[in-house]
C-alpha cells in the first residue's frame, strides 16, 4: 500500500550511491545505474508517466519535452544549480515547478576557479606534462618556465554572486585586487570585505584587468555576454578563466584571438558545445596556452551528496504539500 502512495521519480543518470539509496527509501525512485545518458525519446517517455524527473546538466529539457509531459509531472527537480538546461518559463506556463541545487557546491567551483586562475598564469599543466612526456627532464633553469605572478593582478569577477564572491574572497587571500562586474552593485559591505571595485560597464573593466573570471549563470541575457566585440577589448597579457558555462564566451572568437596573441591564455572547465571541444582549443592547450577541464567545478564526493540531499528536500517537500526550498521562477533568470 505504502508502495502505491511513493511518487514515481525519475533520475537521469547515476547518482552517488547514499543518495540513490534514501531517493529508493522515499520516492518509487527509477535509477540510471549504468550512467547513460537517456535519449530525447527515453527522457519524453519518462516525462509522460513520471510524478518528478531529476535530470542533469547533460538533459535539455526543452518546450518540445515540457509540451509532451503528462498530467502528473508537478516537479522538475534538477540535479545542479544551472538550470540552463530547463526552458523554466515553459515549464512554468504548463504548471510544472523547477527546483535546482544552490550553495552546496558554491565552496567546490570556487577552489576550481581559483585553480585555474593560478593553473594558467604559472603554466601548471605544462610543467605536470613535461615530467610525464617524451625527453627526460634536463634540470632546473634560471630562466626556464617562466610564468607570471598573481599577487598584485587585477582580478575582473563577472556575476558576483555567491561563487563569484567565494572566488573573491580566496584571491584576495592570494593578493590580487577585486574587480567585478554584475547586474546589480552588492551591498557595501561585501565590497568592503573583498576591497572590490564595482564596474557598471562591463566594457570598461575588460579593457583593464589582468584576470577575468566568469561566476555568472547562462541566460537569455548571458549568452556570448564575452561576444567577440568585447574579447577584442582584453589586454593582450590577460588571461579568461571559465567555470560557469560555456555559452557566456563566444568560444570559437576566444581560441581565434588566443592563437594571434591578442589574449595570453584562458583556463576553461566549461564549454559552449559540450562535451564537444574546439580542436583549436586542444591545440592550444598543446602549446601550453591553454588549460582545459572537463567540467569538475563541483566535482567533489561531497557536493555531489549534498546536491541529491537538496534534490531529495525539494522532492520530499513538495509531495508534503509545500514550496519547496530552492524554487527557480522564469523571474529570477
Ligand atoms: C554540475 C554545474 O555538475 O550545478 C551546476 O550548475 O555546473 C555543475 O557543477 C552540473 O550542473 C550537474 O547537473
Amino acid at each position: 500500500m505504502a508502495n502505491r502512495k511513493k511518487p514515481l521519480v525519475v533520475v537521469t543518470r547515476k547518482l552517488p550511491d547514499t543518495v540513490e539509496t534514501r531517493m529508493r527509501e522515499l520516492f518509487d525512485a527509477r535509477l540510471n545505474l549504468d550512467d547513460t545518458p537517456m535519449s530525447k525519446a527515453e527522457l519524453a517517455e519518462a516525462m509522460r508517466t513520471a510524478d518528478v524527473l531529476v535530470p542533469t546538466v547533460t538533459d535539455r529539457i526543452d518546450a518540445e519535452l515540457i509540451g509532451q509531459a503528462g498530467e502528473r509531472l508537478k516537479l522538475i527537480a534538477n540535479f545542479g544549480n544551472g538550470v540552463d538546461n530547463i526552458d523554466v518559463t515553459a515549464a512554468a506556463k504548463a504548471g510544472i515547478t523547477v527546483t535546482n541545487t544552490p550553495r552546496v557546491l558554491t565552496e567546490d567551483t570556487a577552489d576550481m576557479t581559483m585553480a585555474l586562475i593560478l593553473a594558467v598564469p604559472r603554466r601548471l599543466a605544462e610543467g605536470a606534462a613535461i615530467l610525464t612526456g617524451d625527453k627526460e627532464w634536463a634540470g632546473w633553469s634560471p630562466t626556464w618556465m617562466l610564468g607570471h605572478r598573481i599577487s598584485g593582478k587585477r582580478l575582473g569577477i563577472i556575476g558576483m554572486g555567491r561563487i563569484g564572491l567565494a572566488v573573491a574572497r580566496r584571491a584576495r587571500a592570494f593578493g590580487l585586487q577585486i574587480h567585478y562586474h554584475n547586474r546589480r552593485r552588492v551591498p557595501a559591505s561585501i565590497e568592503e570585505e573583498v576591497e572590490a571595485t564595482y564596474w557598471e560597464s562591463l566594457d570598461q573593466m575588460l579593457a583593464r584587468m589582468d584576470i577575468i573570471s566568469v561566476n555568472c549563470p547562462h541566460t537569455p541575457a548571458t549568452y556570448h555576454l564575452l561576444s567577440a566585440r568585447r574579447l577584442k577589448l582584453i589586454r593582450p597579457e590577460a588571461y579568461v578563466v571559465n567555470t560557469a558555462r560555456g555559452e557566456v564566451i563566444d568560444e570559437a572568437t576566444l581560441a581565434r584571438l588566443i592563437e594571434a596573441g591578442a589574449i595570453a591564455g584562458a583556463g576553461l572547465d566549461v564549454f559552449e558545445h559540450e562535451p564537444a571541444i574546439n580542436p583549436r582549443l586542444i591545440k592550444l592547450a598543446r602549446l601550453g596556452k591553454v588549460v582545459l577541464l572537463p567540467h569538475m567545478g563541483s566535482a567533489t564526493i561531497e557536493s555531489r551528496i549534498e546536491m541529491g540531499e537538496k534534490v531529495i528536500i525539494n522532492i520530499k517537500t513538495f509531495m508534503d504539500g509545500h514550496k519547496p526550498p530552492d524554487r527557480v521562477l522564469p523571474s529570477m533568470l
